[in-house]
């Protein structure tokens, strides 16, 4: 039975729920700075979402809807650079929002990577999102100066290829020198879920308001979220019912993760 050594966190839509109020939020403010007329929906950012990366989700949202861009796009402007403009403008209202502190850790969160760290477990970081995002985030929630807490923080355009490829699980295993079987994911999205398991590794799917009819067939375990003393959830009665006495039932534990049942 391989033994867990590390925990592998997603960030957006895992540790908090950042893109319908934080990445949306912030893609409609960066819009308007540019003096489009463009307003990403809670309902149509769903539908964006389809897209992984925000560079990436521009572009697509441009040659699916065709805005005029006439009065934006000079003769000697190419798409590249309005969109590299655009992302940039929202990455500097993403890190304020989040800095200010708008957008608060899902449920258990804090509470299990804190437990994991003092388990001596490792901690990593696998995120579509760019670098500055997920540092942004980290520092916020934890409350600490410099993101020392996970020991890679893979993210934004470090692979060649974003979720749902398995390039930024491959990355973080090799930085780590840890095999699939030795670590567990924390994911919220298809696309997450479809990136980590093509890499073999096993994923326990937190899902939120955009992703809960997803498939999420190939999970160990699919939760509403992480949960906390104060914050119950209902572990799948399967899974319940092989639980020791001393490990909590009503919220996931390193002691829970640690069982080893996810491996079977
Ligand atoms: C998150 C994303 C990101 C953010 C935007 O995916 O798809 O693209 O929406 O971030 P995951 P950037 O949760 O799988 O990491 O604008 O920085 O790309
Ligand atoms: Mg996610």
């Amino acid at each position: 039975m391989p033994q867990l050594k590390a925990l592998i966190f997603d960030v957006d839509g895992t540790l908090a729920d950042t893109e319908r109020y934080g990445h949306r939020v912030a893609f409609n403010l960066a819009f308007a700075d540019a003096g489009l007329e463009w307003h990403w929906s809670e309902e149509q950012y769903g539908d964006l979402l389809a897209v992984a990366g925000g560079k990436e989700r521009i572009r697509y949202f441009i040659e699916r809807d065709q805005p005029d861009l006439s009065s934006h796009l000079a003769a000697e402007d190419d798409l590249d650079t309005l969109v590299a403009e655009l992302h940039r403008a929202k990455t500097r209202h993403y890190t304020r929002l989040i800095r200010a502190g708008k957008i608060p850790p899902r449920p258990g969160v804090v509470r299990l990577i804190r437990e994991a760290r003092a388990a001596g477990l490792r901690l990593a970081i696998a995120t579509t999102s760019a670098l500055e995002n997920a540092i942004a985030l980290i520092e916020t929630i934890f409350a600490i100066s410099s993101p020392n807490l996970f020991e890679v923080i893979a993210a934004g355009d470090i692979v060649a290829h974003k979720k749902p490829a398995p390039d930024i699980y491959h990355y973080v295993l090799s930085e780590m020198g840890l095999s699939p079987d030795e670590c567990l994911v924390f994911e919220d999205s298809d696309h997450g879920l479809q990136a980590a398991t093509q890499a073999q590794l096993t994923t326990i799917v937190t899902h939120n308001g955009y992703t809960y009819d997803q498939d999420f067939s190939a999970a160990a375990l699919v939760l509403d979220h992480l949960g906390d003393p104060n914050n119950p959830i209902e572990l799948p009665a399967a899974l319940r019912t092989q639980l020791p006495d001393a490990v909590p039932s009503t919220y996931v534990t390193i002691a829970l993760l640690q069982l080893g049942i996810f491996y079977s």
